[in-house]
């Protein structure tokens, strides 16, 4: 049954590359940075800045002063560090546990200090569909002597921020948003495999069926197994 609906699902991709491309639909989400906090001790040498892809600082929403709507990166300022002392940057997803592991490690960077401020530029990920906010916490160590100047001693964390994304509500396996789950779903996946069409944000959380992350031509086949009743949900794809 897999195996003919891969080769269902390959065909299918070879018919739409000779569609015309589509024009991506207007996507009514938002997605950004918010919730800076930089932890006490640390708020006269440390500095956090939402960045946009393209490095250029993002000013506040309007409306709520603590969002950044479309911050996607974060530049963190270390003021007056010890020159020639090591500084290692280590930014964890939701930082309640503070060991860096394989699941938690969004980010990591080492710097060795001039006589300049030190600047690093943290990339995010963005939250899945299925969740709001993402929560970063950043972590530092060096190899200063807090004594004699500004020193983070240890492994300490100097600050959070929270990646948010609001307003997709999106029906997985639904990518053209007609509130049916059918095999022109599963097209328009394979169109963005072979980059025919490129996905908005609406059209890849929805299409991105077994949340990994990626459109792949394996969304399209599990969203072919739905229509064709092989599979019921997209719940728990890996154990089926
Ligand atoms: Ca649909
Ligand atoms: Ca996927």
């Amino acid at each position: 049954m897999k195996k003919r609906l891969i080769q269902l699902a390959l065909i299918l991709g070879l018919m739409t590359l000779t569609c015309v491309a589509a024009h991506a639909a207007e996507s009514g989400a938002t997605s950004g940075l918010q919730k800076f906090s930089i932890e006490t001790n640390y708020r006269d040498f440390v500095e956090l800045v939402p960045l946009d892809a393209n490095g250029r600082t993002v000013v506040a929403d309007t409306t709520d002063d603590t969002m950044y709507p479309g911050a996607a990166k974060v530049g963190v300022t270390y003021k007056n560090p010890q020159k020639d002392s090591e500084y290692l940057l280590i930014v964890l997803v939701d930082g309640d546990d503070t060991t860096p592991t394989v699941d938690n490690m969004a980010y990591i960077d080492q710097k060795t200090a001039g006589t300049s401020d030190l600047d690093f530029t943290i990339y995010t990920k963005k939250p899945d569909a299925t969740k709001n906010s993402v929560k970063y916490s950043v972590y530092m160590s060096s190899s200063s002597d807090a004594s004699t100047g500004n020193g983070v001693t240890g492994y300490v964390k100097v600050g959070s921020f929270e990646y948010y994304s609001t307003g997709l509500n999106v029906k997985l396996g639904d990518v053209d948003d007609d509130g049916d789950i059918m095999v022109a779903d599963a097209v328009l996946v394979l169109r963005a495999v072979v980059e025919d069409i490129v996905f908005d944000e609406r059209q890849t959380a929805a299409g991105d069926v077994d949340k990994d992350g990626d459109i792949m031509v394996a969304d399209a086949v599990y969203i072919l197994r739905y229509v064709v009743e092989d599979i019921t949900s997209f719940d728990n794809l890996n154990a089926q």
